[in-house]
């Protein structure tokens, strides 16, 4: 079966779904998006991530021309008519077609598309074993810049983190602020547990406010756990107890060492195990 993708209002064979080179999201990275997870075909926390993808829009100032209801049922359409139960829904709005030049003004109708597909994950050795990550020298976009808040369509901050991350052996690379503190990963963010507490960067640390993050905050506070949002510096990562990395895509992944700093035992920690099973049966739930 051809996949079928989303693009406004109808849904066209995958080879068939094109937008034009003159949209501002393909020239110049001008539009938001958004990554979800569905398991056993419902989409997860789908109302925090259409809420990012509306703030996200209204940062930039573009106008969303649908519904958060109307979207929703476009994505649970998509996803039901690939007949896909556990996948990856990428949601782009882009600017839309325009002018040369970065004028969004020039372009009237933003381009919504939906993607339904599958995500490749890490190998399971990572979820196993942990996984090694370094830091890039590349730091996360100053949010006076371009506030990491956004999801916009603009990655290249991140992917030049990536790419160097790639040239050590890592698949996921550690970004600092430009403060030197410790911010989040190119697709992910960090928690780290200190003293039995869990401990991650503030969203003013210049971060993406994950819906995962926020998910795994939840799962810690309902087990018991102390969980605080505080600045980090790098020195706090090296020495901490255990460090995992959080993402709709990689969902809960246990990091072992860090700039070659062996975390802990140099196997993956209790209270990161325990809270992988706890996503893992918020996630089926
Ligand atoms: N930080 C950044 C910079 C991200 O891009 C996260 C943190 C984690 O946020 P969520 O809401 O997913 O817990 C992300 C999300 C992909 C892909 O295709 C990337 C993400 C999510 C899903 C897919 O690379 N990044």
């Amino acid at each position: 079966m051809t996949l079928k993708v989303y693009i406004n209002g109808t849904l066209y064979n995958k080879e068939d779904a094109k937008v034009s080179v003159y949209d501002h999201g393909f020239l110049y990275g001008d539009g938001v998006f958004e990554g979800m997870r569905s398991y056993a075909g419902s989409v997860f926390r789908m109302k925090e991530h259409l809420d990012r993808l509306w703030d996200s829009a209204e940062k930039i100032q573009l106008e969303i021309p649908m519904t958060k209801a109307q979207m929703s049922d476009a994505v649970t359409a998509t996803l039901a008519a690939n007949e896909i139960e556990d996948g990856y829904i990428r949601l782009v709005i882009s600017r839309g077609a325009g002018t040369l030049g970065l004028d969004p003004n020039k372009c009237p109708i933003p381009n919504i598309v939906i993607i339904t597909d599958f995500i490749t994950l890490y190998p399971d050795e990572f979820y196993q074993n942990g996984l090694e990550i370094v830091t890039a020298k590349t730091i996360r976009n100053h949010p006076g810049a371009l506030d990491p808040r956004i999801k916009s369509l603009n990655y290249l901050n991140n992917i030049l983190a990536k790419i160097e991350g790639l040239a050590a052996g890592c698949v996921e690379t550690l970004m600092l602020n430009y403060k030197g503190e410790v911010a989040e990963c190119t697709g992910d963010n960090i928690f780290i547990v200190n003293d039995g507490k869990l401990l991650t960067p503030p969203v003013e640390a210049g971060v993406l406010e994950g819906i995962t993050r926020g998910a795994v905050m939840e799962l810690a506070a309902a087990d018991g756990v102390d969980v605080v949002e505080s600045t980090m510096t790098l020195e706090e990562v090296y020495s901490a107890e255990e460090v995992f990395l959080t993402g709709s895509a990689a969902e809960i992944v246990p990091v072992i060492k860090v700039d070659g700093n062996q975390i802990g035992n140099g196997a993956p920690g209790v209270l990161t195990r325990r809270i992988a099973d706890l996503y893992t049966q918020l996630r089926t739930s």
